[in-house]
C-alpha cells in the first residue's frame, strides 16, 4: 500500500535511529486509518443505500369482496427508507393507516428505518384495501406494488387468507 511505501522511502532517508522507529510507528497508524477508510463500514450508514425485502404479507380475507386490511413486514439492511405509495392493479384505493389506541388515520408515508422493519400488522399500522375489481377468495395471491423514496417501487404477490389468520401458523 502506498502508505507503507512512502514510510519506508522516509526510513530510508532517515540518518537516525529514532528517527526511524518514529516514522515506522506512523506508516502503521496511516495504514490502520487507510483500512478504515476503504472498508465496508460507510454503506451501513444510516443514509446509505435502503436494501428492501418484503416478508409475512397477507391480507385476511374481506367479507363479501368489501374492505381488507392488508398486513406486511419491510425488512431493512441499508440505509433509512419511506414507504410512499401502494397500489394494486386488483383494486380501486390501496391507503397507509396508522392505529392510536382508540382510531386510525390516514398517513401519507410510513418510515423504514435503517437497518430495521416496518412492520404493518393487527392492531398497528396496516393498509386499507377498497375497490376490488373481483371480490378476493381464499388462496388468492393479490398484488401490490409498493413505492419507496429511495428502494423504488418492489411488488410483492399476498395471499388471501382466513380473516383469523397471524404469521406463523399453517
Ligand atoms: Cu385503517
Amino acid at each position: 500500500m502506498t502508505p507503507a511505501q512512502t514510510g519506508t522511502r522516509r526510513f530510508r532517508r532517515s540518518a537516525l535511529l529514532g528517527a526511524v522507529v518514529a516514522t515506522a510507528l506512523g506508516g502503521g497508524a496511516i495504514l490502520a486509518a487507510c483500512g478504515t477508510d476503504g472498508g465496508t463500514g460507510g454503506q451501513d450508514a444510516a443514509d446509505g443505500p435502503a436494501r428492501l425485502s418484503v416478508a409475512d404479507s397477507y391480507i385476511p380475507l374481506p367479507p363479501a369482496g368489501g374492505m381488507a386490511a392488508g398486513y406486511l413486514t419491510v425488512r431493512n439492511d441499508g440505509g433509512q427508507d419511506q414507504l410512499l405509495k401502494v397500489t394494486s392493479p386488483a383494486a380501486g384505493s390501496v391507503t397507509m393507516h396508522r392505529s392510536t389506541a382508540s382510531t386510525m388515520e390516514q398517513v401519507e408515508a410510513l418510515d423504514v428505518p435503517a437497518h430495521g422493519a416496518l412492520q404493518l400488522a393487527r392492531g398497528g399500522n396496516h393498509l386499507m384495501i377498497m375497490g376490488w375489481q373481483k371480490a378476493p377468495a381464499l388462496g388468492d395471491e393479490l398484488e401490490l406494488d409498493l413505492t419507496f423514496a429511495k428502494a423504488g417501487t418492489i411488488s410483492v404477490k399476498v395471499p388471501v387468507k382466513e380473516l383469523t389468520y397471524r404469521p406463523g401458523q399453517s
